[in-house]
């Protein structure tokens, strides 16, 4: 469906074409983008609330500042839609997250604008500083460092590293803040009531105009003057706030709270803190959602990512079936974690600011005094848990794998060399999806089968995570439990089944067969499934091993395997160097078997964005590539190979 641009928007193939407007025109331009985004996300769908929000302020950036010589760094990303609209990506936008098509997230290879690549949270002030030194370095005394951060993001350990280098750093970087009160839950943590009560502080946003007026003046009297009002400012700010305030503090000067949404007030604020050196920050004030009713009026939570919907009536659209379907594997867990908790008063949940996204709010809801939603901070997430589990508590902390990665340190330092009894739920395993390389979870399985002292495994439907969840909750001295599954649906639509233990270490044999196995590990074991019903049709028989266990392996089957096949062919939904498939080559070495093994899985390479099962084909580990392997492997045992 062609999506055509407004009369504005359709002229501004750069942001020298914008610059071209009148600023009198930019109130326009900001509604024809804004519906642009409406008419493109309500047929294509993609992340929502965030790109209205910061609609004006995208305008008003690209107008003020040069870029790409000046460079933007949006924390995040998924609110840069403006941003790639502006900048030369219009016409392809249709495609945004689509197989083949542009990236959700700014991307250096993707945009010369695309200052900094981005999709895990926090990261923004840091890369503008890394620039802004640099610049200063090799003397671009001219050029501008911006970082565009959410209130949600700030909520991150990274941000507070960087804001504590950049107030001493001597360097010319501009933070804006955009506070929307929202991450994609409501906001959590003191930071956030700290923000609210700059923001409403009637008597402070009185005077700060004021002490604004009187800046904007003496900018341009050098530097002493400057000096002079920037006392005076940080006194009457100190004075003015309940507490003094934190980003003066660290050395940032701080300006604002700013309406987000006026562009041409915007537009003024800007270009007067480009005449201002040092670190600062502008902290603006936003809507997620903004100037589309549905979204203002309804679940901001909702309008984040809401998926397809009717842009005139705000109706979301939703699949439906006849049969029931299997559910969420997000779902599974979150139900089931009440279902423990109920029964196991130990039990506590925990997740880095993604209630809605790893289901984590239903326990929220029933138990709220047993679970925690503690901001985007996953390294605190798991030392969090590792505390909660020194006094006997039994965490289940849940963090998508991808974001897991923030946490590597705190898993050995914090849980594994203490030999701490936590329990870690991994969603988003495996390939994330439109998300892109930035979600995909890759890496994981390689990345703690590596680790003492941790359990690793896999469901491979949902009766298998509950029963794998059971399991992690009954008593035990020692050892992490690690438990990964994938974006998405199972394959159960009955799912509740009751739950019973699983031997820590035990696979199953799904299937026998001759001449090959297929050994998989979790939720992309259903591939095989399918691939060995198909071949049983053909009179071909192949053996199904569901493994299970990452960590420890199950040897005995192993070594019934080793001794019964010469070809085996090993899958998992993650990187192939150090995986799943990697195990069982040592395993092999270990025992001096000799079997011609083929490791299918993430290749080492960055893997784009698109749909899980394309990307699965892509690498060749969907039925299709599993089959084709399987019959290359017994062409092989015909030619005795
Ligand atoms: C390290 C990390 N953890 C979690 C996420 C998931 N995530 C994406 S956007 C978001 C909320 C960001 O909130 P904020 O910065 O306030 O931006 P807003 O969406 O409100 O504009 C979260 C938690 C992430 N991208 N990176």
């Amino acid at each position: 469906m062609l999506i055509t641009p407004g009369k504005l928007l359709e002229q501004i193939n750069n942001p020298a074409d914008l610059k071209k407007l009148d600023q009198a025109q930019l109130v326009q331009l900001c509604d024809e983008l804004r519906h642009f985004i409406i008419d493109n996300v309500s047929v294509y769908g993609g992340h929502f609330g965030a790109s209205l929000g910061v609609v004006e302020l995208t305008v008003a950036l690209h107008y003020v500042y040069n870029t790409p010589y000046d460079q933007l760094v949006w924390d995040v990303g998924h609110q840069a839609y403006s941003h790639k609209i502006l900048t030369g990506r219009r016409d392809e936008f249709y495609s945004n997250r689509v197989y083949g098509g542009l990236s959700g997230f700014p991307r250096r290879k993707e945009s010369e604008y695309d200052a900094f690549g981005v999709g895990h949270s926090s990261t923004s002030i840091s890369a503008a500083l890394g620039m802004a030194v640099a610049s200063k370095y090799l003397k671009n005394s001219d050029k501008h460092h911006i970082a565009i951060i959410g209130d949600g993001a700030m909520t991150g350990g990274m941000a507070f590293e960087a804001m504590n280098h950049a107030g001493v750093a001597d360097s010319d970087i501009l933070i804006i803040l955009n506070d929307n009160c929202m991450s994609i839950d409501p906001n959590v943590g003191a930071l956030k009531d700290y923000l609210t009560d700059i923001t409403t502080s009637r008597t402070y946003n009185r005077l700060k105009d004021d002490v604004w007026k009187l800046l904007g003046k003496l900018s341009n009297f050098g530097k002493s003057a400057q000096e002079i009002v920037s006392k005076v400012e940080t006194g009457l700010k100190s004075a003015l706030l309940s507490q003094s305030n934190i980003f003066e503090s660290l050395n940032l000067r701080y300006f604002g709270p700013v309406d987000g949404h006026d562009v041409n007030h915007m537009v003024t604020i800007l270009r007067d803190l480009k005449n201002i050196k040092g670190p600062k920050i502008l902290h603006c004030v936003t809507m997620k959602g903004k100037g589309y009713a549905p979204a203002e009026k309804g679940n901001a939570t909702t309008w984040h990512s809401p998926g397809t919907f009717d842009k005139i009536s705000g109706k979301i659209y939703k699949k439906t079936h006849e049969k029931p379907q299997p559910p969420k594997y997000q779902d599974v867990f979150g139900h089931t974690l009440v279902e423990l908790a109920k029964a196991n008063e130990k039990i506590v949940g925990i997740t880095p600011a993604m209630p809605s996204g790893s289901s984590m709010n239903i326990m929220m809801n029933e138990m709220p005094d047993r679970a925690f939603d503690v901001g985007i901070a996953e390294q605190h997430a798991v030392t969090f848990s590792a505390g909660l589990a020194t006094q006997g508590l039994l965490p289940f902390c849940n963090i998508y794998s991808s974001f897991m990665q923030r946490a590597y340190d705190q898993v050995i330092h914090d849980v594994c060399i203490q030999n701490l009894v936590v329990n870690f739920c991994l969603d988003r395993a495996g390939f994330a999806g439109s998300d892109g390389p930035t979600h995909h979870g890759a890496y994981d399985i390689a990345f703690f089968r590596c680790l003492p002292n941790i359990i690793v495994s896999a469901p491979m439907n949902e009766s298998e995570l509950r029963n794998l969840m059971y399991t992690a909750q009954l008593p035990r001295q020692e050892q992490a439990f690690s438990i990964r599954y994938p974006r998405g649906q199972g394959v159960m639509a009955e799912w509740r089944t009751p739950m019973e233990e699983i031997k820590i270490g035990t696979g199953r044999k799904l299937r026998d067969g001759d001449e090959v196995a297929i050994l998989t590990i979790g939720h992309i074991g259903n591939y095989a499934v399918t691939v060995c019903e198909n071949l049983a049709k053909q009179g071909v028989h192949i053996a199904h091993y569901d493994m299970r266990f990452v960590k420890p392996l199950d040897k005995a089957l192993l070594h019934e395997i080793f001794s019964k096949f010469r070809k085996i062919i090993t899958v998992e939904d993650g990187c192939i160097q150090g995986g799943f498939g990697t195990a069982i080559l040592e395993f092999m070495a270990d025992h001096n078997y000799n079997a011609e093994i083929k490791r299918l899985g993430i290749p080492d390479k960055v893997v784009e964005h698109g749909e899980q099962s394309q990307l699965h084909h892509e690498c060749g580990f969907d039925v299709e590539g599993i089959e084709k392997t399987v019959v290359e492997l017994l062409e092989s045992v015909n030619k005795g190979v």
